[in-house]
């Protein structure tokens, strides 16, 4: 059993140990020799293949089972005492009934494996906004994960003893390894037999039966967003899916940091670590997936990236798309479902290269004759496939990523993959007008999570698998933001905006896939705009649905020809039409959460109907 200066961990481990049963139990240092020794481990007993050390040193490649590929949101519940306060987004379970099941299905469940204790610290290590947790797992892969997404290991631990506590976080891939068997390349329970719980209560998170990412690395979506969120609630703060970058004018040295909230696999990774396309500008990466946000002394609203490392969507990230990105994966990195290459590297979709040929797929197969695959419907990497790759590789790191007390929030952007409807981008005109555009996001779904049906879903404050309490009260959270003195009426939190990358026009064939705006890079035109309203400049002209860029406000010198005064109405245009049809799904998206919602924005959705005549 582990010894520590926190007795309220070791009895935690003890009384954990006694029901799962592993063969031993381990204490994990986060050190580097420990990440090797573990991920060699693995690569011995067939788990995983180390890459080729000269190309990718101390980096791994996992294939999961085809099962265990993404978020299970059907199987994601938040257990409060009462059902009401779950919300109508959220699946309930009575927190004592979901316990007994788990129990139930906890009970030697580690039986011939080993048990981790992984001490971890969401946030820089003893940061005014940081949170002290302790995952345990069954899965090294985890730990090598949790090594590279966290600060993991002594220094956390540290601060456990002091304080005596720490948010509990358990986790079984759920398959026992009977004596004398070979382990599975990757263990874990069958769909509907996992498991992803918060308790928003008692602050506790039990999983079981996926090894895969926000199902397993327990420090992220469970923690920083589900039972972060709650805590955020009861505290006065901002727990939130979103980037936070900083951006730079050359000219005048000034910076703004913006912080932006698109859904899973909409884009954040890629505008955390942009590389401006227009001259004079520059974008420096704090986050790229979770943001918590606080008000310091002084009433500036300030944010911290909790996260360590970048669990990214590796299908076309590429040195054009997401160089960074790319550039990040160098070293350090553990990869799962995507290609192995004959020489011992890895490839994607969209790679910027063709596939060699003798490349193992995900599923591991062969690929003999990679120019006749067909990549939307047999893909050498999963759509979901993903790189966890420490910050500190990121040429574009800010260098105050991991200051403890966070950066000054200038600017939040809400957004979603919209083909039509929703403008590039267009400005709140209060507070309460931001938190409507927030709670109205909608997206094309993605392969970020398991059995989604396809088109356009809500997915309010790209909150929607990760709010940890009732998502109306979550609003009201929110638009009570503006209430708190520090927020001096509103004086101190930052301008909301709207963006939107994907629309489309299809029957143009001049523009690649559709898409009236060419993303990325490009992205850097709008930041600049937003950069500029901020401090008050940039034209406007106002529509039912607030302030879009009036023409020529943003900057399209240097864009392909494709992309053009032309484009640029139609990407910017507000169509009463589409707009009375969106009112209508918001209204049907708003009747659900009843006397949750709040005033303010039933409110603002009157004004909206009435500005469109309806
Ligand atoms: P999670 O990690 O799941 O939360 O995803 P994310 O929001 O970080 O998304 P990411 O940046 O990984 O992008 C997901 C997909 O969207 C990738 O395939 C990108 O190539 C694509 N994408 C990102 N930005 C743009 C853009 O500006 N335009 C277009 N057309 N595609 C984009
Ligand atoms: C997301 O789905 O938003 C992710 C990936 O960032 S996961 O960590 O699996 O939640
Ligand atoms: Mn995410």
């Amino acid at each position: 059993m582990i010894k520590t200066n926190c007795a309220k961990l070791n009895t935690w481990v003890k009384m954990w140990a006694d029901i799962m049963q592993p063969e031993k139990v381990v204490l994990c240092d986060g050190s580097d020799a420990e990440f090797t020794r573990l991920m060699d481990e693995c690569v011995a007993e067939g788990l995983a293949k180390k890459l080729d050390d000269k190309k990718r040193p101390n980096s791994y490649y996992f294939q999961s089972d085809p099962s265990d590929v993404a978020r299970v949101e059907g199987r994601t519940f938040i257990c409060s005492r009462k059902k009401e306060d779950a919300g109508p987004t959220n699946n309930w379970m009575d927190p004592k009934e979901m316990k007994k099941i788990l129990i139930g299905k906890y009970t030697g469940c580690m039986k011939g494996r080993t048990m981790y204790v992984i001490p971890f610290s969401m946030g820089p290590l003893g940061g005014p906004i940081s949170q002290l947790g302790v995952e345990i797992t069954d899965s090294a892969y985890v730990v090598g994960s949790m090594k590279i997404m966290t600060r993991m290991g002594a220094g956390a631990l540290k601060l456990i003893e002091e304080k005596n506590d720490f948010i509990p976080c358990i986790h079984s891939v759920g398959k026992p390894l009977p004596e004398g068997l070979k382990d599975a390349k990757w263990a874990c329970a069958p769909i509907d037999d996992k498991y992803i719980v918060q308790f928003p209560e008692e602050h506790e998170i039990w999983t079981y039966g996926s090894g895969y990412g926000g199902n397993a690395l327990l420090g992220k979506k469970c923690f920083a967003l589900r039972i972060a969120s709650k805590m955020a609630q009861e505290e006065g703060w901002l727990a939130e899916h979103m980037l936070i970058l900083k951006l730079t004018k050359e000219a005048t040295k000034e910076t703004k940091c913006v912080c932006a909230a698109f859904p899973s696999a909409c884009g954040k990774t890629n505008l955390a670590m942009l590389i401006p396309t227009i001259p004079g500008w520059k974008v420096e990466t704090i986050g790229d997936d979770i943001a918590w946000m606080k008000f310091d002394e002084e009433g500036n609203l300030r944010a911290i990236n909790p996260e360590a490392g970048f669990f990214g969507v590796a299908p076309y990230t590429s040195a054009k798309t997401n160089k960074n990105a790319l550039d990040s994966c160098s070293k350090n990195t553990i990869f799962t479902n995507v290609g192995l290459t004959p020489d011992g590297d890895i490839w994607w979709e969209g790679i910027g290269y063709d596939c060699p040929k003798g490349t193992i797929d995900w599923k591991g197969n062969i690929v003999n004759d990679p120019a006749s695959r067909d990549a939307d419907e047999n893909p050498v990497a999963h759509k979901n496939s993903r790189f966890a790759a420490p910050a500190a590789n990121c040429p574009g790191i800010a260098s105050d990523w991991e200051s403890p007390k966070g950066v000054k929030v200038d600017a939040i952007l809400f957004g979603g993959r919209r083909p039509n409807t929703v403008p590039l981008v267009h400005e709140a005109e209060d507070w309460a007008h931001g938190v409507f555009m927030g709670s109205i996001v909608g997206s094309e779904v993605t392969a970020a999570a398991i059995g989604l049906k396809a088109g356009v879903r809500r997915d309010p404050f790209a909150m929607l698998p990760f709010c940890g309490y009732n998502m109306g009260d979550y609003f009201q959270h929110w638009i009570d933001m503006e209430k708190l003195p520090q927020a001096k009426g509103g004086k101190n939190l930052p301008k909301i905006f709207f963006v939107n990358w994907f629309r489309r026009d299809k029957s143009n064939k001049a523009l690649p896939a559709g898409f009236l705006w060419p993303g990325y890079g490009d992205n850097s035109r709008v930041l600049a705009y937003i950069f500029d309203r901020c401090n008050g400049q940039g034209e406007t002209v106002d529509t039912p649905i607030g302030k879009v860029p009036a023409k020529g406000a943003i900057n399209i010198e240097g864009l392909d020809s494709c992309w053009n005064e032309k484009t640029m109405e139609q990407v910017l245009s507000v169509n009463v039409d589409e707009w009375k049809d969106e009112v209508e799904r918001i209204e049907e998206h708003y009747a659900k959460f009843a006397g949750h919602l709040p005033k303010e924005l039933s409110d603002r959705l009157a004004i909206l109907k009435q500005r469109l005549g309806m």
